[in-house]
């Protein structure tokens, strides 16, 4: 079969690659498929999209999507149906959290909730005729009129039997953007992304990480890591992988046997990132990751305040993120923290606390969202029982920039809100919240690498790390 897949790209600057499709891609070449993927950037209209589709015919067309892509999703898709019977299914952590929405839009024949691996390859021996529809696990389609679901996919117990991600498809050409970079004649390698470990256990009501790869965790063995690094590193050419597993260090031993095996190769050129638990990490750890070629720590801090962290189910103290925040600085490693304001119950000391724990712990970087209650989280729950949901909000402001909460009538607490964002984002590039008029008025700029707004950051950045491409978390 051709199967044609499509990231409906909202943000016209960036580095985030699809990497849900590209494990797809992977899987499917496995079985014979033959694969194109299409990142749609912003300025590619329904046209565009299949004037492309046409050139390669495909017998399946597949798009993934964030809650906050969905709607161009769907405009693409509709615009593929005008012209075209080719089936579209849609996966995802939108399509995951709410299947049956998405189905109720006519140009959407399957869903896919979940991992998607196994799911994609045997809708595609349905569609071949192989294999009955009700017998592909984890889908929802259409029979006689109505929506229909089936059993739920089973979690990959060994993620080691996946292929790696099919890098080769990457239309480059999309990503590497850095205009002015490219006009000065300098050269940037890429900073892939990565996963070593699908599931999170714990229960942030805020998170969206369960929707797709649920509590249950599941790791890769190191060796399988390291040779996707070693893939990466020598046919890429790429010299910084970021992590972007939910906890990369939840198993110590894990993370021993694998910074131990990468120091043994000693890859000097090679540098690498992750997302961790303040909570989950110890000097001596960090030491040793940072040995083993380990620069960025992103740590969720979410807020300064206890009460807030509690309401969100955090379950981490403010003095296990000191901790970490100070043994990073004094081991060189950066740090990116990561605030969620607005979360509901926030009150003005909260917010005063959370700047002054914002000093205090001075990360490298950091930025701030506006809380949003993401489909399929507990937050999202909450936020309808409690009636705080704007209404007729479309899921294309669901970036995390505005908010989609009802404003606070506190006038105090709104003014503490909005000098948290902008005294950071001056500073530290924290992306603003809708208060911002500029944000309102080019969404697209604040999805950019905020590096590109400031070359001196981004020189220093050149200095330090010999790269661009860390940038991208700025
Ligand atoms: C890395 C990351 C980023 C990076 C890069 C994003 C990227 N596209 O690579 C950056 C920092 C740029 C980013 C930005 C944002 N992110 Co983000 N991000 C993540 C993170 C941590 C990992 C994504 C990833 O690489 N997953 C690995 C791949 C393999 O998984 P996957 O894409 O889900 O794909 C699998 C299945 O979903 C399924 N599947 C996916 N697509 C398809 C398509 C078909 C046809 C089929 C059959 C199956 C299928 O099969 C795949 C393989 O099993 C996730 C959390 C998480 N654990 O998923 C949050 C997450 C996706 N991000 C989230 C959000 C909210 C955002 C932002 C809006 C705000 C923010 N937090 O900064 C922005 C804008 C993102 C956007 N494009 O819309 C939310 C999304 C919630 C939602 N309902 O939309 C998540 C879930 C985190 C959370 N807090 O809940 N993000
Ligand atoms: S925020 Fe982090 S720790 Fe909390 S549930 Fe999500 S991935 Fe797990």
């Amino acid at each position: 079969m051709r199967v044609f897949l499509i990231n409906p790209r909202r943000q016209l600057i960036r580095m985030d690659f699809p990497l849900g499709l590209l494990y797809l891609a992977s899987v499917l070449r496995e079985d014979g498929h033959e694969v194109k993927l299409m990142d749609a950037l912003p300025t590619k209209s329904a046209d565009d999209v299949i004037a492309k589709m046409k050139k390669f015919r495909p017998d399946l067309v597949g798009f993934t999507a964030t809650t906050f892509e969905i709607e161009r999703a769907l405009e693409l898709a509709k615009g593929i149906k005008r012209v075209s019977y080719v089936p579209i299914v849609i996966g995802g952590v939108h399509a995951s959290a709410e299947p049956k929405s998405v189905l109720e839009n006519d140009c959407v024949d399957y869903v896919v909730k979940g991992e998607g691996e196994r799911t994609i390859k045997e809708l595609c021996e349905s569609l071949t005729g192989d294999r009955d529809i009700s017998t592909v696990n984890g889908i929802g389609y259409h029979e006689d009129g109505k929506i229909a679901f089936t059993e739920p996919r089973d979690l990959i117990d060994d993620l080691d039997t996946l292929p790696f991600p099919a890098w080769d498809l990457v239309p480059w050409e999309d990503y590497l953007v850095y205009p002015w970079i490219k006009v000065c004649g300098l050269k940037t390698k890429p900073t892939l992304t990565a996963i070593t470990s699908r599931g999170c256990p714990f229960h942030c009501t805020f998170c969206g990480h369960q929707v797709v790869w649920s509590r249950h965790v599941r790791r890769r063995s190191p060796e399988n890591v390291i040779s996707e690094l070693k893939y990466l590193k020598e046919d890429m050419d790429v010299n910084i992988v970021k992590f972007e597993d939910g906890n990369f260090t939840l198993d110590r031993e894990w993370v021993e046997e694998f910074c131990l095996n990468l120091i043994e190769l000693g890859w000097h050129d090679l540098k690498w990132g992750c997302n961790t638990r303040a909570d989950l990490i110890d000097f001596e750890l960090m030491e040793l990751m940072k040995t083993a070629g380990c620069i960025l720590m992103e740590f969720g801090v979410e807020s300064g305040s206890e009460s807030v962290l509690k309401a969100m189910n955090k379950e981490i103290s403010l003095e296990s993120l000191k901790n970490a925040f100070s043994n990073t600085r004094k081991l060189g490693i950066k740090t990116q923290a990561s605030f969620i304001a607005e979360y509901p119950g926030e009150t003005y000391d909260d917010v005063i606390a959370t700047k002054k724990f914002l000093k205090e712990i001075n990360p490298s970087y950091c930025y701030i969202l506006a809380a949003t209650p993401y489909p399929g989280t507990a937050f999202n729950r909450l936020a309808k029982e409690k009636g705080i949901l704007k209404k007729d909000i479309p899921y294309d402001m669901w970036s995390s920039i505005d908010s989609v909460l009802e404003e606070t009538e506190d006038h105090a607490l709104k003014e503490a809100q909005r000098n948290l964002y902008e005294e950071n984002f001056f500073t530290k590039f924290t992306i603003p919240s809708s208060k911002m008029a500029i944000a309102t008025k080019f969404p697209d700029i604040f999805f950019v690498d905020s590096g590109l707004l400031n070359p001196l950051r981004l020189f220093r950045n050149l200095i330090h790390d010999g790269t661009f491409g860390i940038t991208k978390y700025l």
